[in-house]
């Protein structure tokens, strides 16, 4: 392997906007990365091609601890999602290129095989129950065995999950952020009757999930942990904001609903206290957002420790380089629990080949080496990006609340 060549930042919006880094060392091999922050995406591109391209020219492809050591201690800024996604993509970009210099898979390098397959989870959604019980039925004949479900709460106009249209739920959208209402009293009332009539439909042997998006209290959360109980979720997702790692504490001593927390985090010590004092049941965070491969192996060996599993973030805005590079992680990784899996538009698998696939309920990684996902940037050019911004939440009275 040789000394790094050249880099650069693509952004694209085939659909929706990526960002993503190409390495190109001196023996023309290259490698990508996905630096994606939605709705912060020209933050990472300044981040990488201002402060970080200009130390990575010249320097071993080969050594990857390094490098990240180099970006993460040496920037004495340290953590925080712009910084960490940048230290991400190129951590992800190192691995994708030793795994092609190797002619290996990925997973390979991270220790070959620990499973056949994937387990990954859908996103059913529905303007009311009877919708999203039936659109939970079209993805377990799809095959899938893990579901995620989310449904309109009676009284609001909008909620988180639910589309607007027949695509697949995708919460980027104009510039400026829209701004919908929430109630958690409404929500709180209307969850368990969702998921009565899905164990009622489909018995107990699919896994059902659900993501709350930080929007309950504590205690809020414990009641709502309790009263799905008899519906034996796979997990109960971000119940709360989870800045406070020690109010967990609380959600924890009211039920015995796992809890998954952690796609908004960048770094070990955002989980550090979740994890070693057993608080969670799976860890969410991504090689894109928290540090690439490099730093979520640290984050899964720790939690391993503990008996968290990972689960790592899948939804749209991470593009199908972060979910190749996912994909060997999740293969490899002793204690993997289940990937999230969000179909891309055709536009963005056309601009992003892949080695990676589905078949029944199970994603499988591919054999190309490398993480197996490459950039046609011809095609990414013909797709500009557009600005665009993740909503905000106000309750009934205009308080701002938990997005
Ligand atoms: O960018 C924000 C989305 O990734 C997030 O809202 C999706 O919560 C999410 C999930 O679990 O996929
Ligand atoms: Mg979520």
């Amino acid at each position: 392997m040789s000394r790094i060549a050249e880099a650069r930042v693509i952004a694209t919006c085939p659909g929706r906007n990526f960002i993503t880094l190409k390495v190109v060392t001196e023996d023309g091999l290259h490698g990508l990365g996905d630096a994606t922050l939605n709705g912060r995406e020209m933050a990472v591109f300044s981040y990488l091609n201002d402060h970080v391209i200009p130390t990575l020219i010249g320097r071993d492809a080969a050594r990857i601890e390094d490098t990240w050591q180099y970006l993460y201690r040496g920037a004495y800024w340290r953590r925080g999602p712009v910084t960490m996604t940048a230290i991400g993509a190129v951590d992800t970009a190192l691995w994708d290129l030793k795994a092609k210099a190797a002619g290996m898979p990925l997973y390979q390098l991270l220790g070959g095989r620990s499973r056949d397959g994937v387990l990954c989870y859908g996103h059913a959604n529905g303007e009311d129950v009877a919708a999203t019980v039936e659109e939970v039925g079209r993805y377990l004949k799809l095959g899938y065995k893990a579901v995620r479900a989310q449904c309109g709460v009676p009284g609001l106009p909008s909620t988180y999950g639910v589309s607007k249209d027949k695509m697949f739920y995708e919460p980027a959208g104009a510039a400026v952020p829209e701004e919908n209402v929430w109630s958690s009293e409404k929500y709180l009332n209307s969850v368990p009757e969702l998921f009565s009539a899905l164990r009622k439909e489909y018995g107990f042997t699919p896994h059902l999930l659900h993501d709350v998006h930080h929007r309950l209290t504590p205690i809020e959360a414990g009641r709502l942990g309790k009263a799905l109980e008899p519906y034996a979720l796979f997990w109960m997702e971000d119940p709360t904001p989870a800045e406070n790692q020690e109010s967990f504490r609380l959600i924890r001593s009211h039920t015995t609903t796992p809890l998954a927390v952690g796609e908004i985090f960048n770094a070990i010590w955002d989980c550090k206290d979740l994890i070693e004092n057993q608080l969670i049941d799976y860890i969410r965070c991504t090689v894109t957002h928290a540090g690439g491969i490099t730093h979520l192996r640290q984050i899964a060996a720790l939690a391993a420790l503990h008996q968290v599993r990972t689960g790592c973030h899948g939804a749209t805005d991470l593009s199908p380089v972060s979910m190749g590079a996912a994909l060997h992680f999740d293969l490899s990784v002793p204690n993997f629990g289940i990937q999230e899996y969000m179909r891309h538009t055709p536009e963005t698998d056309a601009v992003f080949p892949r080695a990676w696939r589905f078949d029944n309920g199970y994603l499988h990684p591919g054999e190309a080496p490398g993480h197996g996902v490459d950039i046609n940037e011809a095609l990414a050019a013909e797709h500009p990006y557009r600005p665009a911004s993740l909503p905000v939440n106000r309750l009934e009275d205009g308080t701002l609340w938990h997005w």
